[in-house]
């Protein structure tokens, strides 16, 4: 497969340019003024009547905006902005009925808002709509046949192993947080697992992965020990953090996992700057054989963030050599994505920087890889950045805090349906790359590695009292010194919560 550029608008010159030359209104209406300015005329103007006309005249100048052509750039105006064809939204936006070539004023020109069926705005945008205008969509890619497949053995085992560890290892997150093993919040990847096994497992050691809140499974599948993890989120010494991270703060160094991060958007200029470096290291350190890549994972709701835009324009310019991964996964906490985002389509965002965007069934593991395989070929290569938009569903709360009641139950039965393990599991048999029996063993092995997981962490020791102190920037002192001179952070009763500070 390859992503084909699109030209989302096209022009017979190479620019258009127009825009708007300001007119000082005038500072006073008296007659006396009027005839200052206009010696010659016969009557005077009273003022209503001097409104109508400059009203009048506004509208004409409205009038010639919403007609002007790109290729009739209007010359009498004064040059302010020149905008270049190919940073224009597409003319066949599913939103636009009449787009204008007059960034930002195409709100004023949309129908009454796409009206939102569903009860709960719960629905989910058709592929007829993302293929009115798409740059490249793998949305409908057929699963080959048998004598072409997308998978050998050993690959699917590999893939099919990684989902299963994401899934049984959320699941046992789930309970031992309700049995009070951990702290602060909890946010399982339940349901998503094609799209962190789908990408990373085509990874190398040395390239990157920055994740979310959402961030046990992407540390998984790069290769974080399930022990490292599971002790993390015990808050235990053995954790890959030394248990200072948590949940949310996944981080390793050695796996080349730079963190899971709480504030939603934050990680995605780390990974720019991930991808910058391995930039600097081939092209000016002269490093020729440093060709690592930069995943970015976030979220629908993260994709309206300032943090993505800047980094988008970033990555477009230096041509680095990231992918933004957006798990789609239509929700942010209790928003839906159809309410939020003026344009749900986020693939759209790519071409808008001249880069391709993508739009992925995010429960197909085998059409993510194929979109992955591309994506992470093209940053290898040089050729720079891609947007991937994966559509996705989390089979859980937002956070297990959550009781999850705002979802439509249709909707989630609807997702669950289509479970990316279960259909994976199915690709597998049917076409005999696995057995039954295979695949058993996988899933027994895994709950075995879980479980070892559980009990080495609840087995690791906690972190001493002393290891507060590390990593704060600050002067430690200023941290709470009790009379006789001693931290108070010594003090048991401090992380009792019982200590006078
Ligand atoms: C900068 C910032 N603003 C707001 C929040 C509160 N917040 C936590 S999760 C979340 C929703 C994110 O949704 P999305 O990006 O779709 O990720 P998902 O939870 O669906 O994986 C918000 C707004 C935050 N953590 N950080
Ligand atoms: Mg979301």
């Amino acid at each position: 497969m390859q992503f084909t550029p699109i030209q989302l608008y096209k022009s017979s010159t190479d620019q258009v340019s127009f825009g708007v030359e300001l007119v000082d209104s005038p500072t006073s209406q008296s007659s006396i003024a009027q005839r200052r300015l206009f010696p010659d005329l016969p009557f005077s103007f009273s003022p209503p009547l001097f409104f109508i006309v400059f009203i009048f005249i506004l509208y004409l100048f409205h009038f010639s905006f919403q007609n002007l052509q790109p290729t009739q750039p209007n010359p009498t105006m004064a040059l302010t902005r020149t905008i270049h064809p190919h940073s224009l939204p597409p003319l066949t936006s599913s939103r636009s009925t009449k787009p204008s070539l007059f960034l930002g004023s195409t709100r004023s020109l949309l129908p009454t808002p796409t009206p939102i069926h569903s009860r709960n705005h719960t629905r989910s945008i058709s592929s007829a709509q993302r293929r009115s205008a798409v740059a490249a969509n793998v949305s409908d890619v057929k699963l080959k046949s048998t004598s072409d497949l997308l998978v050998t053995k050993e690959e699917g085992l590999e893939v099919y192993e990684d989902m299963i560890l994401g899934r049984v290892f959320e699941d046992m997150c789930a309970q031992m947080y309700y049995r009070g093993k951990m702290f602060g919040f909890v946010h399982l990847y339940n349901g998503q697992e094609a799209v962190s096994s789908g990408f990373i497992k085509l990874l190398k050691k040395e390239d990157s992965v920055v994740s979310t809140y959402r961030d046990h499974v992407h540390a998984l599948s790069k290769g974080v020990p399930a022990r490292a993890v599971m002790s993390e989120l015990f808050g235990k010494t053995t954790g890959c953090c030394r248990g200072q991270g948590g949940s949310m703060h996944m981080f390793s160094a050695e796996h080349n996992v730079l963190g899971g991060f709480a504030f939603i958007g934050e990680g995605i200029p780390v990974a720019t700057g991930a991808a910058f470096t391995s930039k600097y290291k081939r092209e000016v350190l002269k490093e020729a054989d440093c060709d690592h890549v930069t995943l970015a994972f976030f979220g629908d709701g993260t994709a309206n963030n300032g943090q993505f835009f800047e980094c988008l324009n970033m990555a477009a310019l230096w041509k680095l050599p990231i992918i933004f991964v957006v798990e789609n996964n239509l929700w942010a906490i209790g928003m839906s994505h159809l309410r939020a985002t003026s344009d749900p389509e986020i693939w759209k965002k790519g071409p808008a920087f001249g880069m391709p965007g993508v739009h992925v069934d995010g429960m197909d593991v085998l059409k993510v890889r194929e979109v992955a395989k591309e994506a992470i070929g093209r940053a290898r290569r040089g050729e720079g950045p891609t947007l991937v938009e994966c559509e996705t569903y989390r089979f859980r709360g937002h956070s297990l805090a959550d009781p999850d009641e705002l979802r439509d139950p249709d909707e989630k039965a609807r997702y669950a349906a289509r479970d990316p393990i279960t259909q994976f599991k199915k690709y597998l048999i049917e076409n005999k790359l696995a057995s039954e029996a295979e695949l058993k063993a996988i899933e027994k092995k895994i709950d075995e590695v879980v479980e070892d997981a559980v009990e080495f962490a609840d087995e690791s020791p906690a972190p001493s009292r002393s290891q507060l102190l590390e990593n704060v920037f600050a002067d430690p002192r200023g941290f709470g010194i009790g009379p006789d001179g001693s931290y108070r952070c010594e003090d048991p009763k401090f992380t009792e919560g019982t200590a006078q500070v």
